[in-house]
Parts: C-alpha cells; structure tokens; sequence
C-alpha cells in the first residue's frame, strides 16, 4: 500500500436509511412505524417535521441509482423498511414492499454496486409497539421471523447483512431517555429493549444463515470518551459513558456478557437486566462475519460533581437535559471550545477513530470491519451558480479517511467505508435542519444536485484512496 492507497477491493461506499429518504409513507401497502407516530406527535421533532415525503426515493429509484453509478460507488448501503415488508409486524410478506427492494438490488447489481443491507434502522412497525415494542421478548422472534422473509427474497442478491444499525439509539434514546420513537422513558425499559433487540439480533443471524450465504454483520455506533481530568470521579465517569454507549452492545456480541460495572448502576438506579434469560447471552453472541462501525466524534466527560472544576479547566458546561443519555448517572458532557464541531455540534476529533478500530482489534475481535458510516452535518446552501460548495464536509471525510488508513497501517483489518449520506435527508428528531448528503436535496421538488463533495469523493473512489496532501 503506498501512500494514501488503501488494500486493493476497499469496499467504498454511502450510506442513507428508509425512513430518512423514502417517503411515500402510505404508498405499496406499508404499514405505520413508531417514527411516523412519533413524528406526528407535536413537541418531539423539530418544526415537527416528518419522513412523510423526505426525499421521494421511493419514487425516485431509478434516478437514485443513476445517481450512485455517477459517484462510482462500489457499495451501496440501506435499510429496508419493516413496516414495507411486514405492514403489521407479523404474518406473511407484503409482496409489493418486497418488490421495492427487489428493483432496488437488482438495479445495484446491473450497475456493479454492491447491495449492502440493513434490517433495522429504527422503523419498527407501531403494531408490535402496541403490542410492547422492544420491551417485549416477542418483538425479537417477530424481528427474527421478518429477518427470514427478507433472507429468503433478496439473499441471492445482497452482498452483506447488517441486522441492527445503531441499537444504543433504538434501545436507549427510544426508550431510556425517550429522545428517539417510541419516546418511551426508565432505566428498566431501557434496558429490557436493548437485550431484547440485541437477542433480536442474534436471532436473525441464524435466519439470515438459513437463507443466505452473504456475510451477517451489526452496526454500532462507537465512540472515544476522554475524561476531564485524572480525578477518579472523571475516570469512573468516562468508563461509564464508556459502559453505556460502548461495551453495553460490544460485549454481548463479543463476550456473551453485559458489562458488569453498568449492571450494577443499573440496579441501583430501580432497574434490572431481568429480561436476560438463561441461553439469551449464547444466541447475541452468535459468530458475524464482520463489525460495523459508525463514527462522528469524541466526547469529554466529567463527573456531574466536578462541574466547577471542568468550567475552570476551560470546559463548556451546559445546563444538564433530563434527555442527556448518561443522566441517570451522574456523568456530563463536557465541551471543548477550541474544536471544531458540526451542524450537530458534535466535536471534530478524527484521531477518535484510529483509537476505536484498534481498541476493537485489541479488545473484541480481530474479524473484519467497515466503517459503516462516518460524514459531516453542515448548513450547505445552494449557491448563486447553482452549485454546493461543502469544503467542510470535503476536510471532515478527507481526515476519517486518513484515520481508517492509519488504523490499517497498524494492522487493523478494515474493509471498507461508507459516507453518510449519499443524500441530505431527514435527521430524526432534528428533521431537516441539517444536512449530511454528499447531494443536496431541495425538498420542496426532490431535485438532486451533486455538491462539491460528492465530486472529491467520486475522485477518492476511483483512485482507491486519497490523492493530495492531507
Ligand atoms: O442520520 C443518522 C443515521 O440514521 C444513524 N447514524 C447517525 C446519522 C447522523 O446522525
């Protein structure tokens, strides 16, 4: 590998999700899903925005899949939507929910892009939320049951399986601290979907094994917490964030256990881990083919008794939110006012994701990984001559890239990596407020335009890896 060249086959790629871009919400027999309630319900999205329309992909298939073959993607990675295929949550496929899907891996395939899939990006059908939702131990084989109907129907076609994306913000922002649909709250039903979806997981590892011979995989959304000092209370706190964002979904993948230090906060604070049963840890530790990982930023964290403390070492303290994920248990984020940071204001931190690949390799698995998603939310704005100059979002990707390249160099198996988002498209609670896409997207037509971006990265792809200087 010389210099900036990554292995030969990295799997380049972008990334977007089914309620973030599809729209058509009640078109082909889809049924409703706990974010179209949710995003319905006023006070829980900004402007109270909705996936009602997003980006018309769904009725834009085919100029979509252009769109990719121009960037010259090598894969392509989506969700498909539960609510589609299963309108209830239950019971037999809904044919026309199975064809949408079907174009689109078949129009992939003509185009030499692999079809990389998720089975759940969040949408979970508000049928099976009535009837508990992820705290009920039957919504698991439910997902298991829908993970074989998509197996059977597109397992020909699909280049890798991705179970869950992200199941720290499906279990703990959608029913810990209620930031995300259902918009549920409490340490015990936090805890009780989060094992039920990483059983769920483990469940449909062995469907999709059943019917399909393409590598099965999970996608968590990691991160480096750095504590605010050397006091204790600052060190317990980043193993706690650490505990609750990292190894909470990490360790019972790859060590059939839930991290002990959190099981016990969890009990003190009126929870449990009680709907762990005897065997469930064996079936979330089933083998994957590979890890992904997504990755925005770092985060500072100090105990919530050592605000003065941080505020003098030059820290931004901001009030604490009774949303804040690690609320329950006394550990704040802190924020560092020299960096740089996103539309989100997440800080820009790219050494961030050296560490966490080779923490994986050293800690949990030396398997392959990707990183699954990794992109910049910016405030982009068509400019005068029609065009989108995003040289933010070119530095963001331009630096991550580096990073994966020197966390291969260290001899970290990674295999590929995807942009979000292929498209600007709805942010969940923070609606269309800011945009991550390397297209923009005028939401009032659905017109596309390639940014700047979208054209550096379309160089990147051809050239398996970076050109100029860093
Ligand atoms: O838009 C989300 C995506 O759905 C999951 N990962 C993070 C992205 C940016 O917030």
């Amino acid at each position: 590998m010389a210099g900036s060249r990554f292995p030969d086959g990295f799997l380049w790629g972008a990334a977007t999700a089914a309620y973030q871009i599809e729209g058509a919400v009640t078109e082909g027999g889809r049924g409703p899903s706990i974010w179209d309630t949710f995003s319905h319900t006023p006070g829980r999205t900004l402007n109270g925005d909705t996936g009602d329309v997003a980006c018309r992909h769904y009725d834009k298939l085919d100029e979509d899949l252009e769109l990719m073959a121009d960037l010259g993607l090598r894969a392509y990675r989506f969700s498909i939507a539960w609510p589609r295929v299963q309108p209830e949550g239950k019971g037999p496929a809904n044919q026309a929910g199975l064809d949408f899907y079907r174009r689109l891996v078949d129009g992939l395939a003509e185009r030499g892009i692999v079809p990389a899939v998720t089975l759940y990006h969040w949408d979970l059908p508000q049928a099976l939320e009535d009837a508990g939702g992820w705290t009920a131990r039957t919504t698991s084989e439910r997902f298991a049951e829908y993970a074989a109907i998509v197996g059977e129907a597109l397992g020909d076609a699909v280049g890798m399986w991705t179970t869950l994306n992200e199941p720290w913000c499906a279990g703990w922002l959608g029913y810990g601290t209620g930031a995300h649909a259902p918009g549920r709250s409490g340490l015990a039903s936090g805890t009780a979907a989060t094992h039920h979806l990483m059983l769920g997981h483990g469940l449909a590892v062995e469907a999709l094994r059943a019917a399909s011979s393409a590598p099965v995989g999970i996608t968590l959304n990691l991160n480096r917490f750095i504590p605010a000092s050397d006091h204790e209370l600052d060190l317990r706190a980043a193993r706690i964030a650490d505990a609750v964002l990292n190894r909470l979904y990490l360790d019972p993948v790859f060590k059939a256990s839930y991290p002990e230090d959190l099981v016990e906060l969890v009990r003190a604070g009126g929870g449990d881990f009680d709907a762990v049963q005897p065997g469930d840890l064996d079936v979330t530790s089933r083998p994957i083919d590979f890890l992904g990982v997504n990755f925005y930023s770092t985060a500072v964290i100090a105990d919530v008794s050592r605000e003065a403390e941080a505020r003098q070492a030059g820290y931004v303290v901001a009030p604490v939110g009774a949303r804040d994920a690690n609320a329950p248990f006394g550990v704040r984020q802190v924020g560092r006012a020299d960096l740089e940071r996103l539309a989100t204001g997440w800080e820009v931190e790219p050494e961030g994701l050296t560490d966490i690949l080779v923490r994986l390799r050293d800690e949990y698995t030396r398997g392959p990984l990707y990183v699954t998603e990794n992109g910049a939310a910016q405030h982009d704005y068509r400019g005068p001559d029609g065009a989108v100059h995003d040289p933010g979002r070119i530095s963001y990707i331009d630096r991550h890239v580096r990073a994966v390249l020197r966390a291969i160099e260290r001899g970290v198996d990674v295999r590929g990596y995807f942009v979000w988002s292929l498209m600007d498209n709805y942010e969940w609670s923070l609606g269309y407020s800011v945009r991550f896409g390397l297209t923009w997207v005028d939401y009032p037509t659905g017109e596309r335009v390639p940014k700047d971006s979208f054209h550096w990265y379309r160089q990147v792809i051809a050239a398996n890896g970076l050109t100029g200087d860093a």
